[in-house]
């Protein structure tokens, strides 16, 4: 009988892992905020980039702000396929990024030599 409790235990712990990480990769990532008709975002750009989940709304302007805190070369440049984006970042600056409004789904960046990555969730 304790077996069977402690299987059933087991199962409901891996169904819970499951269900955190699938539902928290679903839902994680820090919302862009709106400053007037435009929502912004802060990305700081240190070894990856934080967040590297990014939630803007559909149909609205976005200001990516990369504040680059290093000078690694990787991260010297962020390429942003789905919006045609390849921008320079100088080292310890705040470079902005304009991105016009877009449809739902999912848009990746990622650095010059795609070694980091973020994304973008377009809801
Ligand atoms: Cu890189």
């Amino acid at each position: 009988m304790s077996n069977l409790i402690v299987v059933l235990a087991a199962l409901l712990a891996i169904a819970w892992v499951n269900w955190y990480f699938f539902i928290a990769s679903r839902r994680g990532g820090v919302s862009a905020t709106l400053q007037g008709s435009v929502q912004e975002a802060v990305i700081l750009v240190k070894g990856g980039y934080q967040p590297s989940t990014v939630r803007i709304a559909a149909g609205r302007p976005t200001r990516l702000v990369f504040d680059r805190q290093e000078d690694s070369s990787c991260t010297e440049e962020v390429v942003i396929p789905g919006f045609r984006v390849r921008q320079y970042l100088p080292a310890h600056q705040q470079t902005v990024v304009e991105l016009p409004p877009a449809q739902p789904g999912e848009q990746p960046f990622m650095c010059g030599m795609s070694m980091v990555h973020g994304r973008l969730i377009v809801e």
